[in-house]
């Protein structure tokens, strides 16, 4: 009986659950389509990056004797949809049975769960075991507690896997090593550079293909050089362990003109593509910390962002979609302004992220949640808008651990579920841990006025203007009564200063042009 095993985008592994039990005379399915390209406005070298590893993916089954149906974006007949190339694929391979990993985003599960009924046979789809937490696990894990965060559920892990542990006691005393991490740039900094993967024949051809499908998409196509097959994302983990991890925590959140990669891993996209899995990360970051070659906060700290916060924000979005994506607890509904596309703005902060981002597909931890996402969340952008922007920018991005990230972590729009307090900050936290404002048109010590850091009265002004619903939250006691303590001259100076730029947001267009 040939069954149909169809392999999406971000399935890039030989071992994802559809292949599991793959047999002689099976066929499996790869297809580039329109609706996936065009959901968002994925940057382009994101489309070049998904289409050319599946390429290279597809080249590889092959390559072990299996057979492929792969339709590519530009294939005469292509329907646009998995669901129009799933139906046209199973009369052309005469398959009576589909076989799919569950897809990573609700959008797409949504539409699968309906294949069965409409393609008019059995589709069985299997749980992604690419993760080392399930779903069950996870709402077990959860069932019960009042609030969930992600430190407790980082702690279980790391126990249940037996990672960084010395016996039932963390290595080293300590669970976090935080307080050792995230120290401001020191001048001079130079991180080594990227690991480059030149493009090949196959790549080429997808730059071309997207270049001319995808012109008006976000983002430059030009110097594509991420990995598109297991072996260079494996070349780049290597590389990062040896030459960034020892570094890693230290400038974890520091932000550096001109500096995107800054000593960050990178391999986001890989993870999340399938190139790589989290395990071998964690395993070779451990490794790195025995053999003495990487410091134990820096290890500790790499280990938490896959094996903590990953697994975490994907429970979440699990457990609370779909209603999650519709959230929106402050109420933001202004619009996104243009500069998150064009970069035209006299907030050098802003500006170099925005570049850095469209350059790269690519901006850190730190410049998406303290300059990109804290610029939203002062402004009260609609949460809808900013989601979009931030799961079409970034190769790395999929609703599964963007929605969290921005809505929850960044935009407080769920209200506090995932993070107990708005990350909201002034000019003063960028100026702690960047060198943007030395090369800024504004000033970051002036507080109001034409030529003060448009931050700082942002800031004050967001929290005035939810004071209702956030002064009750404990640890946001400090500014509240800082707030309480400003003369309502002061106050109005902040809202009006707010009111000026956000209204004219082209006001700093202009002047970044001048
Ligand atoms: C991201 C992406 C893109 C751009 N294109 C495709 C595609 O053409 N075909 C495909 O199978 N998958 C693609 N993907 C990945 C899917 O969007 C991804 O599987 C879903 O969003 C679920 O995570
Ligand atoms: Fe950003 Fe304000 Fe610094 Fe300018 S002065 S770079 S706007 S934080």
């Amino acid at each position: 009986m040939p069954v149909l095993r169809l392999i999406l985008g971000d399935q890039l592994t030989r071992d994802v659950s559809s292949l599991g039990d793959i047999a002689p005379g099976d066929t499996v399915l790869m297809a580039e389509v329109r609706d996936e390209a065009g959901y968002a406005n994925h940057h382009k070298k994101k489309l070049v990056f998904v289409f050319s590893a599946m390429r290279h993916f597809a080249e590889s089954l092959r390559a072990e004797g299996i057979s492929v149906d792969y339709i590519r974006i530009t294939d005469d007949g292509n329907s646009g949809s998995l669901e129009g190339e799933v139906k046209r694929a199973i009369s052309r391979n005469n398959a009576d049975r589909v076989v799919v990993t569950e897809a990573g985003e609700w959008r797409l599960t949504n539409i699968m769960d309906g294949w069965q009924e409409r393609l008019g046979l059995p589709v069985d789809i299997r749980a992604d075991t690419r993760f080392l937490t399930s779903h069950e696990d996870f709402a077990a894990w959860a069932e019960g507690r009042k609030s969930l965060r992600m430190e407790f559920f980082y702690r279980e892990a790391r126990r249940r896997y037996g990672i960084l542990m010395e016996g039932k006691d963390p290595a080293g005393g300590q669970w976090n090593y935080d307080q050792e991490n995230r120290q401001p740039p020191k001048q001079g900094l130079t991180p080594p550079d990227p690991h480059r993967c030149e493009p090949d024949a196959i790549t080429r051809e997808v730059i071309n293909d997207v270049s001319t499908l995808f012109g008006d998409h976000f983002g430059s196509i030009d110097d594509f050089h991420f990995a598109v097959t297991r072996d260079d994302a494996l070349a780049v983990l290597d590389r990062f362990i040896h030459e960034r991890l020892p570094n890693f925590g230290t400038w974890q959140d520091a932000m550096v003109q001109d500096q995107p990669w800054m000593y960050h891993a990178h391999i986001g996209l890989y993870l999340n593509a399938g190139l790589l899995q989290p395990m071998e990360a964690i395993s070779k970051a451990e490794a790195a910390w025995r053999d003495g070659t990487a410091p134990l906060n820096a290890v500790e700290g790499f280990i938490r962002q896959i094996m903590g916060w990953r697994e975490f924000v994907r429970g979440i979005y699990w457990m609370k979609m779909p209603e999650y994506a519709a959230l929106n607890h402050l109420e933001a509904t202004r619009p996104l302004p243009d500069f998150y596309w064009t970069g035209n703005t006299a907030m050098n902060c802003i500006s170099q992220c925005v570049r850095e981002t469209s350059d790269n597909a690519y901006a850190h931890h730190i410049q998406r949640l303290m300059v990109l996402g804290n610029f939203a969340l002062l402004a009260g952008i609609n949460p809808a808008e900013v989601n979009a922007w931030f799961l079409g920018v970034y190769a790395d991005a999929y609703e599964w651990v963007e929605l969290p990230n921005v809505s929850g972590m960044t935009l407080f729009a769920d209200g506090g579920y995932l993070a107990s307090k708005p990350y909201a900050a002034s000019g003063a936290y960028i100026n702690r841990m960047s060198n943007y404002c030395r090369s800024c048109r504004y000033k970051v010590s002036l507080k109001n006025g034409p030529d003060a850091c448009p931050f700082n009265y942002l800031y004050w002004d967001f929290l005035d203007r939810n004071s209702e619903t956030l002064s009750g939250n404990p640890r946001l006691g400090m500014p509240y009564r800082n707030l309480a303590r400003m003369t309502p001259e002061k106050r109005q100076a902040n809202q009006s200063d707010s009111q000026k730029l956000l209204n004219d947001p082209d006001g700093a267009t202009t002047l970044a042009a001048e």
